[in-house]
């Protein structure tokens, strides 16, 4: 596989609404991401993952775009978008757009015109359907509960919305629509953009009336034609989120040799803690089964070989941060942390840290839905108490999963509102901010913040990390998770304790170095060694 930037890279990723505010209008903006780039310079991050910016009415707060080439009135300017990629650039950190093409706002002027007639020349920009029997097209649901049909007046007829009902489906099957977006692409390239993220990627290839979403027909041949387009040969990273992607699925999207995308987001992991089966989903709680995670991940690692390219994540933006949905936020907040830090970043291929992450931010327990801020979390609250769901049942779904949980504002300090702003945060600021800071980890050596940063400049001094063979130990106890990483003669093992109890591993071969470890060990020597609670290392065997 030839090398490119992204193999050896690590994304940070910004939710910019509440990452730092700088004219005190409670929500984050660009400018205060160009204020903290030396802290990212300094974490040793390579690139940016910028949540959307463009102008919205934030119905799914920007994932809903009313015009992809002007920004967020609340984000700041134009001139502040470009200062952000010049700035970044000088520090040698890239700003990967996040591309969010399988739907628009319904303020966008494709749709305002798409539902003013059936004649109306944007009419096929969008999918409309007709009633069946006076109902809706057919059985397709939303993300966002309830059914994927809204019915519009105007014109009698239904349009599709995979999202919110406010976030109406492009029809790709359309060329106009798909040159649009393309059109759009080359504006941010052109601007030095580093690549896209592309938000459900997956579904742009849909037929609605057989209910076909995911993975449909066309899905390859779009992406062949989109990079074709834009972004094939100019050296930018491209990461398709691709909920329902399978090892064999992801080598369509990630072989170079297909030129389509360089990477994608696979979730199996991801699901390993909820129930599954018909109308299951994230809010049916189950505990998580290590050995499960240990399969999966492991699975991950050796399926894809040289004709593929894994992210590697635990956290984002619409998911609950890993430590206190994994780990321990009380007693083992900082092992957990640490532990779930290096376990990942001593995988084979591009790791990606959710802002706060790095100094083990954690999820924000709510007692009432009114607390709640996110579209979805708010929308499936509504669905279940009408079907008889016990509020405190939801509540706990909600503590367990709910986006907001990744989306509170980014703890900088132990000031008021945690440094985030000097007004009223658009959402409440978690109140651990008093321990959990930037500030406090910055003055901290041993903080999980300088985990992370070593574990990044591991990343970059050795070709084992990146390029490494990976072999999974079987023989160890349920809660320990340890595999082997192999490279041109040499092999390191990486142990991982999850759980609050002790459990043993028996190391067969002298240490030859210790090379990170969230525990002080004086020395880790050959033989059993008993982990500590959420104890997690990395040694040189060979
Ligand atoms: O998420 C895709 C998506 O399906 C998620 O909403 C996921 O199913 C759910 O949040 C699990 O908790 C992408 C974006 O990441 C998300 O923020 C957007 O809301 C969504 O697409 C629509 O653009």
């Amino acid at each position: 596989m030839e090398k490119k930037w992204w193999h050896n890279s690590v994304v940070y990723q910004i939710y910019p609404r509440s990452f730092q505010d700088t004219d005190g209008d409670g929500i984050g903006d660009l400018k205060g991401i160009i204020q903290h780039l030396d802290y990212l310079e300094n974490l040793g991050i390579d690139a940016i993952w910028l949540s959307p910016v463009y102008q919205s009415p934030n119905d799914d707060n920007g994932y809903d775009i009313s015009d992809y080439e002007a920004i967020m009135k609340e984000f700041g300017s134009m001139e502040d978008m470009e200062c952000l990629i010049s700035e970044g650039k000088n520090r040698g950190i890239k700003i990967i757009m996040d591309l969010v093409v399988n739907h628009t706002s319904d303020e966008h002027a494709w749709f305002v015109e798409s539902r003013k007639n059936k004649e109306n020349k944007y009419r096929d920009y969008y999918v409309w359907r007709d009633a069946v029997n006076g109902e809706v097209p057919n059985g397709l649901r939303s993300t966002f509960s309830g059914t994927a049909w809204e019915f519009d007046e105007t014109t009698g007829q239904y349009f599709l919305h995979l999202f919110s009902k406010r976030q109406p489906d492009l029809n790709w099957e359309n060329q106009k629509v798909r040159q649009e977006i393309y059109d759009m692409m080359n504006f941010w390239i052109d601007k030095g953009v580093g690549g896209f993220r592309m938000d459900v990627i997956d579904l742009i290839s849909k037929v609605p009336d057989k209910e076909i979403t995911g993975n449909g027909p066309k899905i390859h041949e779009y992406l062949q034609e989109m990079n074709s387009a834009t972004f094939g040969g100019k050296d930018l990273m491209t990461v398709g989120e691709t909920w329902g992607a399978t090892p064999e699925i992801a080598k369509l999207y990630s072989n170079p040799e297909r030129k389509e995308l360089s990477m994608i987001f696979q979730f199996e992991h991801v699901g390993l803690d909820q129930e599954h089966g018909e109308g299951k989903d994230k809010w049916d709680l189950r505990p998580l089964n290590v050995p499960e995670l240990k399969q999966v991940l492991s699975k991950w690692q050796v399926s894809l070989g040289n004709d593929g390219w894994n992210s590697l994540f635990w956290n984002n933006h619409d998911l609950p941060r890993i430590v206190s949905r994994w780990g321990n936020d009380t007693i083992y907040h900082e092992k957990s942390a640490k532990l779930f830090a290096i376990l990942l970043h001593m995988m084979k291929g591009t790791p990606y840290i959710y802002q706060g992450e790095e100094i083990g931010m954690t999820n924000y327990p709510i007692s009432d839905i009114s607390e709640a801020e996110d579209i979805e979390t708010i929308n499936m609250y509504n669905e279940r108490l009408a079907l008889g769901f016990a509020k405190e049942t939801l509540i706990e779904s909600i503590n367990a999963k709910g986006r907001d949980n990744a989306r509170t504002p980014m703890q900088w300090d132990n000031s008021t509102n945690a440094g985030f702003t000097t007004g009223t945060p658009w959402l409440h600021v978690n109140p651990n901010a008093k321990e959990i800071n930037v500030k406090k980890n910055l003055e901290n050596p041993d903080s999980i913040f300088y985990t992370y940063k070593k574990l990044i400049t591991l990343r970059k001094q050795h070709d084992l990390i990146v390029w490494g063979e990976y072999e999974l130990l079987t023989d160890t106890p349920n809660e320990i998770f340890a595999y082997k990483r192999i490279f041109n003669g040499e092999t390191w093992l990486v142990a991982a304790n999850i759980s609050t109890e002790p459990h043993s591993l028996y190391i067969p071969t002298s240490v030859k170095e210790t090379i990170i470890s969230n525990y002080d060990i004086s020395e880790i020597s050959s033989g059993t060694f008993q982990l500590r609670p959420y104890e997690a290392f990395v040694i040189r065997i060979l």
